[in-house]
This record gives structure tokens, sequence and C-alpha cells, in this order.
């Protein structure tokens, strides 16, 4: 093997050998997977620096507007093969890697995840971060980096058991550390006011440490940056306790500043209360804050033209506190007086809701608020002041109307309302599907609306064909680029020429040929990691996401145990095969997500080991879903389950990624469902259900969920078995909270009502999946009418209507 070849001109292979022997330390004969991972990555690593380099200097030259995506989730996912293919690395490093006898799937698998996120607001954050890159956008993506990201679950006895991810447990070959680039961030103490100027005095303080991932363009040697923060202790803490040799006092010191950056909060966790989560959101929104300052001073004279040449986007109300955190840099530390700097704020901000679910609106009480960040409180207060002076002005007298725009709750213990911080503070404010975006303004924000109708506006989400496609799927993006060439995976819209195809038989037969390899590979993951076999030939019914009793996993358990009794009933019958497979996290503190987890499990192990049943019905729960699992599920999916009560799931992109590849959904009229029908076609989506509006009748009219337990027998049947214990015979009351919160407990999801109509629609499923050859002809249509989904096609919205920042490629 040459090692000898200097890195530049040498071929991929070589510098892979280079750089095992140089970085990762090692013989390259002698070289582990994960050693020829880490030599891998720093191929690409060197390349992708070359072109961070670049591509900030030209964005500094040209002093070009950016756009600052703030989240406190990034849901990254391995890195390899998505850098690899960018820089069209990907043939020279597999070479490379065969003279190890490695084959890079293998290798890329070493990797883990970056889960910096819980679920699918993060998850879109980096899918977006990918399209800015591809589409030439200048961008900066801020955020944490936690040193514990989201965890890993484990199924044990059927129980959810999480282990924490300590995913740099062995460093990563990915990030940059920025040692010049470090800001103070400072908590706490009070604030004088002397002469009309506003002087805070903290009382802690500690350091944010910046590590740079450089996120790469398709296409395009334009890269993007994601700036996560460390949060450091200051260099002088305790220094006393060190000095005296108190190493345990002086380490107990550290920790309590280092802490904020430790741990990725479960969006269980209600934000009440959680001092820890509030100085995480302050802490990066201070830090990415001084950054894009500092970045604006080194390229302009002042800051009164910041708005023109930065655009800052909140990902939710986590970074909301940056508002008032750019309203006291502003008029403490730069002279502004209020007026100019909250006009300039509002032409900075805007911001993005994702969930309409009360429980995940964020609030903080004033007193934590004054504790934590006293000055902030002070502006917020100032800033709800100047907004309800001009409020009442809209509608004279109307104190109700005032208390409901209150930047402040003030029922019970007086608290921050996030939301309409962020929305006074923004100039455009969007959900995430046509659907959602319209219930906003008609629920939550309907007297914002009242005020501003202008501010409002949808961005429909959607997901990155480089990763969900070209990466998760060679089988379908071999084909494609067989029959389309290559540009699909720059112009999603190209997906629409298959339906020329659509009678091509010959183009059929190799589609389906595809999906049946990708379901072998999934059937063999589900073997290695649930010990269960299961045949590639029955429908592989999918739902895969967050266990979340608004997602209802609990209908589609009702669904398999209603197949399971009319099986048993009628064996002889033509079923048609089937196997049902979850995946998903559960909050660790949510009582019935658990408990979900642990039926589908009970109900697995009763259904999978009769021998009445056989392949006719098989039930599997994969363990700790995540990015790189879902690249796995999604390709060998026949068949979505997007089964959300109608007006509850803000948007979702599963759905996006499960059409993309192949399946054909069955779901609710809900979130991006509907838009989704829009592009297929009606007859090529299973749409059942109640309808958003019938939803909210219903719930006005008094729902009596009793009376479907009662008056549909199949129905009865499951739930009575649920509930006396048949799949849990050691404890048969396992169940009995469960089925009653149904039945007796006002089933706030409206299960009962769906059910009927869900199990009807489950049958035409079956019905369609017994013609093979028209079934995929309408995957093939569902794949063809993704195009609209590519997130750069959301990008390109984002960056024309809100951020007004020109794409450079595009
Ligand atoms: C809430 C909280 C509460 C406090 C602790 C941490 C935490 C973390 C996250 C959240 C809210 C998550 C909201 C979310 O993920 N929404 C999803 O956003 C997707 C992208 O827009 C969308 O497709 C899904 O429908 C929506 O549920």
């Amino acid at each position: 093997m040459n090692v000898s070849a200097t890195p530049s001109t040498a071929s991929p292979a070589e510098q892979i050998n280079a750089h095992l022997l140089h970085t990762v330390g090692v013989a390259p004969d002698r070289a582990s997977p994960s050693d020829l991972m880490l030599a891998t990555a720093q191929l690409a690593r060197a390349q992708l620096s070359k072109r961070w380099v670049a591509t900030q200097e030209t964005e500094r030259s040209q002093k070009a507007r950016r756009v600052v995506y703030l989240s406190m989730e990034f849901l990254m996912g391995r890195t390899l093969s998505n850098a690899l293919a960018a820089l069209n690395l990907t043939e020279g490093a597999a070479k490379g890697l065969a003279q190890h006898a490695q084959n890079l799937e293998d290798i890329a698998s070493q990797e883990p995840d970056a889960a910096l996120g819980n679920g699918g607001l993060g998850r879109l954050a980096a899918c977006f971060l990918d399209s800015m890159a591809t589409l030439g956008l200048p961008s900066f993506g801020y955020g944490i980096r936690y040193e514990y990201g989201m965890f890993a679950q484990e199924i044990q006895q059927g129980s959810q058991m999480e282990h924490p991810d300590s995913w740099l447990k062995d460093g990563t070959p990915w990030e940059f550390p920025r040692a010049d680039l470090t800001y103070p961030v400072r908590f706490g103490g009070w604030v004088a006011h002397v002469n009309d100027k506003a002087v805070w005095k903290h009382a802690g303080e500690v350091a944010a440490k910046a590590y740079d991932m450089v996120v790469p363009g398709h296409g395009t040697d334009k890269v993007s940056t994601l700036r996560l923060w460390k949060a450091v202790a200051p260099e002088h803490i305790d220094l006393g306790a060190f000095n005296t040799g108190d190493y345990a006092r002086a380490a107990c010191a550290k920790n309590e500043y280092e802490n904020i950056s430790w741990v990725l909060y479960p969006n269980d966790s209600t934000p009440a209360g959680r001092e820890l989560r509030l100085k995480q959101e302050y802490f990066f929104v201070a830090a990415s804050m001084q950054d894009l300052i500092k970045r604006h001073l080194d390229e302009h004279p002042t800051l009164n033209n910041l708005a023109e040449h930065v655009a800052i986007h909140l990902n939710d109300t986590h970074p909301a506190i940056g508002v008032a955190e750019l309203m006291r840099i502003l008029c403490d530390e730069h002279a502004f007086d209020w007026d100019r700097a909250w006009a300039l704020c509002g032409k900075t901000f805007s911001y993005t809701n994702h969930t309409l679910m009360p429980e995940a609106l964020e609030t903080w009480p004033v007193s934590l608020l004054q504790h934590v960040l006293p000055r902030h409180l002070e502006i917020i207060f100032r800033i709800n002041k100047e907004f309800l002076d001009h409020a009442a002005r809209f509608r004279p007298g109307d104190q109700e109307f005032l208390k409901r725009l209150s930047l402040i709750d003030e029922v019970g213990e007086r608290r921050v309302r996030m939301a309409h911080l962020s929305v006074v503070g923004s100039h455009q404010v969007n959900g995430v599907s046509a659907l959602h975006s319209e219930l906003l303004v008609h629920t939550i924000f309907s007297d914002f609306a009242a005020l501003w109708p202008e501010r409002f506006t949808n961005m429909t989400n959607g997901v990155t064909p480089r990763r969900w496609l070209a990466q998760a799927n060679p089988g379908l993006s071999g084909l494609l680029d067989d029959t389309l060439g290559k540009a699909w995976r720059l112009d999603l819209t190209q997906l629409k020429r298959l339906e020329d195809r659509l009678d091509d038989a010959a183009f059929i037969e190799k589609f389906m040929v595809i999906k049946r390899a990708n379901k072998v590979r999934l059937a063999h993951y589900i073997a290695t990691t649930t010990g269960v076999q299961v045949s590639p030939d029955s429908l592989f019914d999918v739902q895969v996401k967050r266990i979340h009793e608004y997602k209802r996993q609990l209908l589609n358990v009702l669904h398999v145990v209603s197949r399971y009794q009319a099986i048993l009933a009628n064996p002889n019958a033509p079923w048609v095969p089937r196997t049902v497979i979850f995946a998903g996290k559960a909050a660790s503190s949510y009582v019935a997500a658990k408990s979900i987890i642990r039926l589908i499990h009970d109900i697995g192990q009763t259904i999978n080991n009769d021998p009445r049943v056989g392949d006719k019905l098989k039930l599997v729960f994969i363990p700790n879903y995540g990015v790189s699992v879902a690249e796995i599920i999604m390709p060998g999916a026949d068949l979505s389950e997007q089964i959300s009560t109608a007006g509850t799931e803000a948007s979702g992109t599963g759905n996006m990624k499960l059409a993309l590849n192949g399946a054909l959904t069955i779901g609710t009229d809900d979130g991006a469902n509907i838009e989704i029908r829009q592009q297929v076609g009606d007859e090529n989506i299973f749409i059942f259900g109640l309808k958003t509006p019938e939803v909210r009748q219903l719930r006005v009219e008094g729902y009596h969920p009793l009376h479907h337990y009662q008056n549909n027998p199949a129905l009865k049947a499951v739930l009575d078995a649920i509930g006396e214990g048949q799949f849990s015979p050691d404890e048969p009351e396992r169940y009995r909270a469960l089925v009653n919160s149904l039945v007796w407990g006002g089933d706030h999801y409206m299960l009962l009502a769906d059910y009927a109509s869900y199990v009807a629609t489950q049958g035409q499923v079956d019905a369609l999946y017994s013609q093979p050859a028209s079934w995929s002809q309408r995957a093939i249509r569902n794949v063809a009418g993704m195009g609209v989904f590519s997130s750069d096609r959301t990008i390109g919205e984002y960056a024309r209507d809100i951020w007004h920042i020109q794409p450079d490629n595009h």
C-alpha cells in the first residue's frame, strides 16, 4: 500500500491510507472498521475545510446578506456518506475501502448519529441546512453542542429503557473547534438605572466556545456552517479552591457552569420551572447574537444597517429570548433609542411555529426570568406595554382582547408567553403546512391575525432528497437516474416525469424488484434487532415517529388486534399477509406513551408466536428509532401510517420521506397529508376518518366514546381483549387504565370515533395490495408527486418571501 503520497494529489485510496498512518495513527494493514471510518472522514474533512474557507471569503468580500437559523435542535444523523456524496468522493472512497476488504456502507455505519434533537423539529432543521448549502444561501445555523443528545432506547421485556447517548465519547472527526471564538454569557444579578441608562449587574458568567460543523452543498462548492456552542467555565473560576488543592470543589464549580450544554432536553419536560432549560436557551442565543454582531461590525461600521444584512429565524419559540437580547444589545450597549431599536428588531426576526398542542407552548414564570435574566424581563415588560398601547388603539375599550394578546399570562403564577413575544418581535410568522398555518390564524394567533393579517403565512415543510432518496435508497436512485437522468437530486420536480412510465410494464417490474430488495434488507434488520423473522412478501405497514397519544399509535394497535381476532375466527379466508412495523421513542416521563410501547410488544409476543397466524400477521417494534434507523426503514415500507387526529399534526415529514420512497399513505386529513393527497390524487392515497371541522364540531356537541364501544362489536371485542389482559396474562390489569382512558376517560384523540372508518380503509389497502402491479403503479404515482416536498422548495420560499435573500446558485 502506498502511504507516502501527498494527500492533495493522491487518489482517495492513497489518502485514506495516509490518514490512517498520519491522523488516526494505525498501520493501514491493521486498520479496524472504526479506524477506516475515521480515515475516510478525514479525506472528506480536508476538502470541506477548503470549501468552508472559500465560501466564507466570498461571503465576506461580497458583504452578503445572510440568514441566521437559531434552533435548539439539529438532528443531523451520520455525516460520512452525505459528505462523500456532496464531494463526489463516494466512488473513490469505496474503492479505497475495498482494498481493505470493506464496503462503504459497513464502514459508514461505524459512525454514531449526531442526535441533537427530539424529532420532527430537529430533523427539519437538519434538512434545511442541507438545502441552504445546496442553494448556495449565505447561512449559519446556530445551536448547542450537547454532550449527550437524544437518549438511546433499548427494549427490555417489552419496556423502554433509556441510556445516555454519549455520541462524543470517541471524539468526532466532523467538528472544527474555533479556539478564538469564545464569548461571555451572563446570568442573574440585578439592574441599576443610572441617568436613564440601564446597567445589568450580572451575578455569573459562563464562556460559550464555538465548534463548527461544515454542511456541504450538493452540486456546488458552497457550504453552510452549523455553529454549536459549548459551555465552558470561565478561566478564573474558583482558583482559590484549585490553588489550595481542593480539586473536588474546583471541579464542582466547573460543572455548575458546564452543565448548561450537557444534555438535550426531552420534549416531555414541560418548560415550567426548568431553570437549566431557560439558561440553555439564553446561552446559545446570547453567544449567537454576539457572534453575528461581531461579524457585522467586521464588515460594516455601524449596526444601523443590521437588518439589511442579516435575517434571524426563530425555529419555534425556543430562541425567542433573542428578541429581548437584541433590544438589550442595541439599547444598552450601542446607545440606540427604543423606537429605532424596535424597528430594527422587527425587520430582523421571523418565527416558525411547529405545534398547536397547548402543552408544548412555552411560557416562563416571571419570577424565574427575574432571577435568571432580570434585564430581559424589564425589556419584555416594556415591549408588552408599547404593544398593548398599540393594540388598545385598534379595539378601544376591549380589555379581554388585550388580556388575550398580552405577553404576560396573569392567571395564577404570572408567566411570559414566548409565542406572543415571538409574534410581536417578528415581521413574519409561519406554520409548517397549509392546514396548520390556517389553524394558527383561527386559533392560538387569531387576535394577532386581526391586528396584523399580513404577518402570517405558510411554508409547507420538505425533506432533503439527497439523504432521504439518494443516500437511503440507492436502488430506487439508480432506477431514477436511468429513467430521468441525475438532475432530480437538485430539482425534485423532475420526478413528475415518472408519470410517463405508469403503463410501462418493464419499469413497474424494476420498481417492484427494488422495493422487494429494500424489504429484504429491512427484514434482516428486523431479525437482528428484534429476533422476529418477517416475510418480505408480506405488506410492510409502517408507523415510525415519536410515540404520542395524538399520533394515535394505539389506533393502529386496535386495528392489529381486530385483524388478529378476525384471522382466528376465519383462518382460511384469503388474508393478505401483513407485517406491522412500529418504531419511535416515548418521552421518559410519558407514562401513557411507554404503556403503548409495552402493549405493542405484548401483542407482538402473542401474535408472532401463535401458530394459527403464521405469516398472515406479524407485529414488530424496532428499537432506537433515529435518523440512521429511518434510512433503513423508509425504503422498505409499503404502507405509511399518518393517522393523527385531524387538526393535531402540524405537518409531519416522515409522511413525505415514506411517499418519496414509494409507500402509499393511509392517513387522516391532517397536516401535510392533505397536500400529499393534492399532489398524488385521491385515488392514490387512503384518507379516512373525521376531518378537522368535524373533530371540532364533535367536541362542541359532546363526544361519547362509550357509544362506539357499545355499538361496534368488533371494537368492543378488541378493547375487552386488551383491557382484560388477554395479551398480558401474567398481569391482567396492565392495560386496564389505557383502555379505560378511551372508553370512560373521554378518548381525547377520538380513536373510537375513527376506528370503523380506519378498519374499513385497511380493507381497501388489502384489496389493492393483492394486485401487485396496480399497487406498484400507485406507489410510482406517489413518488412522481413528491417533487414539491423537497426542502429545496421550502427553503427557496423562505429565502424569497421571508428572508429576502437571493440564493446564489438558482
Ligand atoms: C417542545 C419542547 C418543550 C420543552 C422541552 C423541549 C421541547 C422540545 C420540542 C418541543 C416541540 C416540538 C415540536 C415539534 O417537533 N413539532 C413538529 O415539527 C415538525 C416540523 O415542523 C412537524 O412536521 C411535526 O408535525 C410537528 O409535530
